[in-house]
């Protein structure tokens, strides 16, 4: 097997693009596809501060190296979830040290690179833990998550100055959630599911720079650049409906490569825009939360309405 750049070694083959690459000119490839996935959908412009939320994982951490690496004013930020064994029955012994094991990579990651890392901590700062709010209102570990991440995300992006908040999702995550919202035809989903989302008054641009790139690949990239990063899941994604959604595509891809990724940009080139009038259905009149002042179309904010709830 020989690189498809450099005819030396290859490391890793990627049967998708029908190519080999040597280690050097892999790290390459990966820093060209988010090149090209920040061109194609005008993810960050020159100038632009980028936030860029890592958990310590490979994906992430990944992401924030190649937008370093390609030169953008790029801060971590670290939310920690409190996930260590708080409640039991979801939490196995391997995951009880899960958040504070991912937010050591994240703090090294930081070090090693002299890069900025911003840190919000929910049972310190805010007053509760994932779990533990979970059980308090009954509901989803990963419901209660996905709510304050993208609450915290973005009033740490105001707070800062920063225009854009980057996620590490890839191109295997995007395909599950994208079969998920096929398999149910939700048209609001199907509307939002975009690799950016533009500002609205009170809310930064959101951006997916990796949705070019797969998990095997940004293992494989953090392997070689020598990134470490947690390797456990979240203990809360156990019988996560997207993960049986990951082992389908993965099945189809075997048989059929470069399917996960036709599946996926044919939806953006060809699929999307059908339903981008169903996401605009949805928005109602918006005013400041009587508590944060985030636009909402409620008097408080679902986040400050778990705050009071669990608090
Ligand atoms: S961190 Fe949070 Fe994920 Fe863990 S609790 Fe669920 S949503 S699985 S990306
Ligand atoms: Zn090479």
């Amino acid at each position: 097997m020989k690189c498809r750049r450099c005819r030396g070694p290859a490391v890793i083959d990627i049967r998708r693009h029908n190519a080999a690459f040597c280690g050097e000119c892999f790290v390459r490839h990966c820093r060209e596809q988010v090149r090209r996935a920040v061109d194609a959908f005008e993810m960050i412009a020159p100038g632009e501060r980028v936030l860029m939320a890592v958990s310590g994982g490979k994906d992430s951490l990944a992401a924030w190296d190649i937008l370093l690496d390609l030169g953008y004013a790029c801060d971590g930020l670290y939310l920690g979830l409190g996930i260590e064994g708080a409640t039991a029955g979801h939490v196995t012994g391997d995951g009880q040290q899960y958040s504070k094991t991912s937010g050591e990579f994240a703090r090294a990651y930081a070090h090693t690179r002299g890069a900025h890392l911003v840190e919000i901590d929910l049972p310190g700062d805010v007053g509760f833990d994932i779990p533990g709010a979970a059980a308090a209102v009954r509901r989803a570990p990963c419901g209660v998550c996905g709510l304050s991440k993208r609450h915290l995300f973005n009033r740490a992006a105001l707070d800062g100055g920063y225009d854009v908040v980057a996620t590490g999702h890839n191109l295997d995550d995007e395909a599950a959630v994208l079969l998920g919202n096929v398999l149910r035809w939700d048209g609001p989903y199907l509307g939002r599911q975009f690799p950016v989302l533009p500002a609205t008054p009170g809310f930064v641009r959101k951006v997916k720079p990796l949705v070019r790139l797969t998990e095997r690949e940004m293992a494989a990239y953090c392997v070689l650049r020598g990134i470490d990063y947690v390797v456990d899941e979240c203990p809360m994604a156990a019988g996560n409906r997207h993960l049986a959604y990951k082992d389908l595509l993965n099945d189809l891809e075997l048989r059929s490569p470069g399917a996960k990724a036709s599946f996926l940009f044919s939806f953006w080139e060809r699929g999307w825009s059908h339903f981008a009038a169903d996401a605009e259905g949805e928005r109602t009149e918006l005013r400041p939360c009587a508590s944060c002042g985030s636009p909402t179309p409620d008097e408080v904010c679902a986040f400050c309405r778990l705050v009071q709830r669990v608090g």
